[in-house]
């Protein structure tokens, strides 16, 4: 099903991939710039589909593509897996038959992939512009002053644990790493926080404020025990020092710009529309959000929670858009919609296109590897320390 974008912010996603040079100055707010062939971007959907699935056939099991379950139909049709950002990278690690990985995702699930796969194997971004706007909110800069900011004012015993969540740049998983701290994703933040709290006195949360929130309180942190960090101006409140003293979660002032639209109205409505309803959101949603729903939790969650509800189920999700509209059309017997009327897909995702799958494909059947994500020796390695961290806790 073709996604209707409706919302501001999608506007620009209708654009891509970007045709003009003008256009693509205009749009041009990201550093990784993605400079795609004009006849790439112009080609017909039928034609796309007869370059991407020849090129994979003469390709065979040398690719992996791997798709994101936020990405589009158009995408999803010729992954050979989807999941979320761990699941997929661990997949990625898992056949080291494939030498070239094509992550359907954003730049930070491709860092991970090829943080987390084996030294042959070349990840590639197919648009290397595809960023994640909350990963982004959060950079190795801003977070050493704060770590500094924090250390000398609590001092060198302060106790503060560093956490990560998935959605954030290989140097800041690489951070954790060397400072004893570890990454977490939306599905296993809860036990990463137990863990945290048994190692240290605080944790310093990054860079979703909603999710460290969800998670704390979960935790049994009470509010007044969180302060929200603010890069841009930190001690800007008068308290700012009693409240760092107070604070047992430091949560990074980030959030994703999809899961802000939800809101407790949208869920009164649904509620009083449809009396039976069950309200599923992710927890990236505000706090008010997540505890007027029914349940909470990751991308994998969300699916597992409906794929085994019985025939006749009603659910109002709070998430991406192209995933909800997937579990809608692959549980007919189920009603299921998105809890935000104005559909808006998360427009970062939505810059891979087939085109940009077709370009990068054809160019390794030519030998060439473009659009490589490749993460640092040195930034590798702890990035592995903070994930393996991780990944000790659910053995
Ligand atoms: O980690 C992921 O893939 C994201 C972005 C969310 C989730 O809940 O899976």
């Amino acid at each position: 099903m073709a996604v209707n974008t409706e919302c501001a912010e999608s506007q620009e996603t209708r654009v891509l991939p970007l045709l003009s040079p003008r256009t693509r100055a205009k749009h041009d707010l990201s550093k990784r710039n993605d400079n795609i062939p004009l006849f790439y971007a112009e080609m017909s959907g039928e034609e796309l589909d007869r370059r991407i699935t020849a090129a994979r056939e003469a390709l065979g099991e040398r690719v992996l593509i791997l798709g994101h379950h936020y990405q589009r139909d158009e995408i999803i049709k010729y992954a050979d897996y989807r999941g979320d950002s761990f699941k997929l990278a661990q997949l990625a690690a898992a056949r080291p038959q494939a030498d070239y990985i094509l992550f359907c995702g954003v730049h930070f699930m491709a860092e991970s992939a090829d943080v987390l796969s084996g030294a042959h194997q070349k990840v590639i971004l197919p648009n290397p512009a595809a960023g994640c706007s909350m990963a982004d909110m959060a950079n190795i800069a801003e977070v050493e002053e704060c770590w500094q900011m924090l250390e000398e004012q609590l001092g060198a015993d302060a106790g503060i644990i560093p956490v990560t969540y998935m959605n954030s740049a290989a140097n800041l998983k690489a951070f954790c790493g060397r400072n004893g701290g570890i990454v977490c994703t939306s599905s296993n933040a809860p036990a990463v926080i137990d863990w945290a709290f048994k190692q240290g006195k605080r944790v310093l949360f990054f860079p979703d404020e909603h999710l460290g929130r969800n998670t704390g309180l979960k935790y049994g942190i009470p509010e007044e025990q969180m302060m929200v960090w603010n890069p841009k101006d930190p001690m800007a409140s008068d308290d700012a020092e009693e409240e760092v003293e107070r604070a047992k979660i430091i949560l990074w002032k980030g959030h994703c710009s999809t899961h802000m639209r939800f809101s407790v109205e949208q869920i009164e409505q649904a509620r009083a529309t449809y009396p039976d309803i069950k309200i599923l959101v992710h927890p990236e949603c505000r706090h008010e959000v997540v505890a007027a729903a029914d349940l909470y939790g990751s991308t994998e969650y969300i699916i597992d929670q409906i794929e085994k509800a019985p025939t006749g189920s009603k659910w109002g999700v709070a998430t991406e858009i192209n995933l909800v509209h997937r579990l809608a059309q692959e549980h007919p017997d189920q009603f299921i919609f998105c809890l935000d009327p104005i559909v808006c897909p998360c427009s970062t995702m939505y810059r891979i296109h087939p085109a940009y799958l077709a370009w990068v494909l054809e160019a390794l059947l030519d030998g060439e590897v473009i659009n490589q994500v490749s993460v640092d020796a040195d930034t590798a390695h702890w990035a592995r320390i903070a994930l393996e961290r991780m990944l000790a806790l659910a053995k």
